[in-house]
């Protein structure tokens, strides 16, 4: 009894003494881990670094200097445990292996991707000087289409990947909180931060006072066969030490009073912290929160991975690399924030911004976030109306095409598309071993690809076996006035693309046989054939043409469904926030009332044509019409009498897998029989 008293108090004692006071901000500061020992003050030595490699197009090489002594090896953790806890195990448990993969084929980094490993392609064992994109000497002698070796730590009871070439390279003993071991450990391998002058009078009061104390083994997880396993902690947990954060993009909205205001959270997003072989992963709150369960002995190097948990769907955000670290491409995009050191790890921010031009790395995260935001939003959305909600695992994939480089950036809203690659891996798959691809396959591919320039299936086919890519969207924003670009607008993009991912799902779930996702891609696929970027290439001209596979009306159906999401999302996040922004040869504005997507919906107006409107054919504000009680005022031409359908109505009208305007319209009078004269003279004054 006197006992447990006494190791309570003293190890209270114990703790408060050698807890870190609060600091406030980190702040930068030139990149030498030794330069500053003042722990009581939390400093990023990286920042600057990790922010000037991004104000660039190119990627840069990481530099590795030499192995260091490994804090965490079963030896060294052995050695620190007998000499701290007054011990004398043979040998620590292993916790973790140092590991590393070789995979040779896309579906093998598609398995890798899907367990959710940290891979690196350089060894874990070695000192990183420069953290950059990729690791030159893992590239040298590769063979065509070879993948690198990627190093990874994974937990004891992993499952090697089958078929997957697996090396355990080495066991580890990581603990997930025991700062008192880990310092032991770091300081006799001469790893300790700063505080090797500090340590050793620290040192000896710990030894004492756990020898007056002593712990057992099996409540550490320190030994193998205990019975009813181990702790994980073991007496020396420190909260400051477990890294707390939060992570935010800016919305450049001129009204910052709006929904989001200048700054909205990154929900519901992967972090990674990591040190040496100390992994920790965690996710955004919905306020972009995030806190690791795991310490970090004094040092943490904090990494954003655009990749939305399993609740909140699995999406991601990527890019489309190409030569060195081609490999990526398959893994959602990631953000090395910077390293932080200190006593305290708890107030480590950063928000996401544009960079100088739009094709600046900087600008790709930027957008990779408000992307993924749109992407939760949107199923939010969704769920809220009893829709149906988004496929997971959407791989949204990033890229400042070259031939979009002088036009405004709103073009970035015709010029992105939805191949849904990934969501039809299987028949795509199908396609690759048996050579006959379907129509809707071949169309697909050459959408996705046709950026490219490769035009025909066979290149494509090829294309998507060397490039691991598999885009469900492909965002396309190449602008050359970054400042046109603001997270309202990149929200239109991204949602009337998820629209069409919406649209893929309620074909899929429809009885067979009816319009499907292969109608919408082959339609798109005819206007790339025969109308250019500068007129009609995105959506066609509403004419049939029976020698293409052209169905305008599929194309009308699936586009005034996916711009109405588009807007109507834009709305929802960002309100009165929203930007301002041109079409049908009209600025749209927010005011207090009404967003400028909003205005929008309800204006569109069926009868603005060429050149301020060239798909005016597409009844953009139809849906809208049909939901709100508003009569359209002069002088547009809309006549709107109809009021009440909701958005489970128009899912229901869209069940019927429409062919057409007057398909829609006949399926939404069968719902609302009461008002098909309305909805007849509505639709007529859209042209149909
Ligand atoms: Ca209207
Ligand atoms: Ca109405
Ligand atoms: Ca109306």
């Amino acid at each position: 009894m006197f006992g447990a008293f006494f190791q309570l108090s003293c190890k209270k004692t114990l703790e408060e003494k050698y807890s870190s006071p609060n600091s406030g901000e980190s702040q930068l500061y030139s990149r030498n881990p030794d330069a500053n020992c003042d722990l009581s003050t939390t400093i990023c030595e990286d920042c600057q670094y990790q922010e000037a490699i991004d104000d660039d197009t190119v990627y840069s090489p990481t530099i590795l200097g030499s192995p260091y002594n490994n804090p965490y090896s079963i030896a060294n953790m052995t050695a620190a445990y007998n000499y701290i806890y007054t011990s004398s195990i043979p040998q620590i448990a292993t916790t973790h292996y140092y590991v590393r993969f070789k995979p040779t084929s896309v579906a093998q980094l598609n398995v890798l991707d899907s367990l959710d490993f940290e891979l690196y392609d350089y060894p874990l064992n070695v000192n990183v000087i420069q953290d950059g994109d990729y690791w030159p000497d893992a590239y040298t002698g590769l063979g065509e289409g070879e993948y690198p070796w990627l190093y990874s730590v994974v937990e004891k009871a992993f499952i090697p990947p089958s078929g997957i070439q697996t090396e355990i390279l080495e066991s580890l003993h990581i603990p997930d909180d025991n700062i008192v071991l880990e310092d032991e450990a770091f300081y006799i391998t001469g790893n300790s931060v700063c505080d090797s002058s500090s340590y050793p009078a620290l040192r000896e009061e710990r030894k004492e006072f756990y020898r007056l104390a002593p712990i057992d083994p099996c409540d550490f997880g320190a030994l193998d066969g205990c019975s009813g396993g181990g702790g994980t902690g073991g007496g020396g947990g420190n909260p400051s030490l477990k890294p707390k954060g939060n992570i935010n993009f800016k919305t450049y909205s001129i009204n910052t009073s709006g929904r989001l205001g200048a700054s909205g959270p990154l929900k519901f997003t992967r972090v990674i912290g990591k040190r040496f072989f100390k992994i920790d992963k965690t996710y955004t709150d919905i306020n972009g929160n995030f806190q690791f369960a795991k310490s970090f002995p004094k040092k943490v190097t904090i990494v954003v991975k655009f990749r939305t948990s399993s609740t909140y769907g699995k999406h991601s955000v990527r890019e489309e690399f190409s030569s060195f670290g081609v490999w990526k491409a398959m893994f959602p995009l990631k953000k090395n924030i910077g390293t932080f050191k200190g006593n305290n790890l708890q107030n480590l921010k950063y928000e996401f911004e544009r960079g100088t031009t739009s094709i600046k790395r900087k600008t790709r995260f930027w957008i990779a976030g408000v992307s993924l935001n749109t992407t939760l939003e949107t199923n939010s959305f969704l769920a809220e109306n009893n829709m149906l909600t988004l496929p997971s695992d959407l791989r949204i994939y990033l890229n400042a095409i070259t031939n979009q480089e002088n036009l405004a950036s709103f073009d970035l809203l015709r010029r992105s598309s939805a191949p849904l690659l990934n969501q039809h891996r299987y028949w795509l798959e199908e396609i690759w071993s048996y050579g006959t691809p379907s129509v809707a396959g071949a169309a697909a591919l050459l959408i996705a690809f046709s950026s490219a320039g490769i035009l025909t299936v066979p290149l494509a086919l090829l294309a998507i076996h060397t490039f691991p890519q598999y885009p469900d969207i492909k965002l396309n924003y190449r602008t050359s006035d970054v400042n046109s670009i603001t997270a309202s607008k990149i929200s239109i993009a991204v949602a009337q693309q998820l629209g069409i991912a919406y649209l893929d799902k309620v074909a899929q779930t429809s009885p067979p046989d009816g319009i499907d996702i292969g109608d919408y891609v082959l339609s798109l696929r005819s206007c790339l054939r025969f109308f250019t970027y500068n007129d009609y290439l995105p959506f066609g001209d509403n004419i049939p043409n029976s020698f293409y596979d052209y169905k305008p009306g599929v194309v009308a159906v699936w586009q005034s469904f996916s711009q109405h999401l588009g807007h109507t999302i834009a709305d929802r996040i960002y309100g009165s926030g929203a930007s301002d922004f041109q079409l049908q040869g009209k600025q749209w504005v927010s005011d207090i009332s009404n967003s400028s997507s909003k205005k929008y919906l309800e204006e569109f107006d069926p009868q603005v044509g060429v050149p301020n409107d060239y798909f005016s054919w597409i009844p953009v504000g139809i849906i809208n019409d049909l939901m709100d009680n508003t009569p359209d005022l002069p002088p547009s031409s809309v006549i709107d009498n109809v009021s009440g359908f909701t958005y489970y109505e128009i899912q229901t009208a869209l069940f019927d897998q429409p062919g057409s305007i007057i398909d829609f319209r006949n399926s939404l009078k069968t719902i609302k029989p009461s008002q098909a004269l309305e909805i007849d003279a509505l639709f007529a004054s859209y042209g149909y």
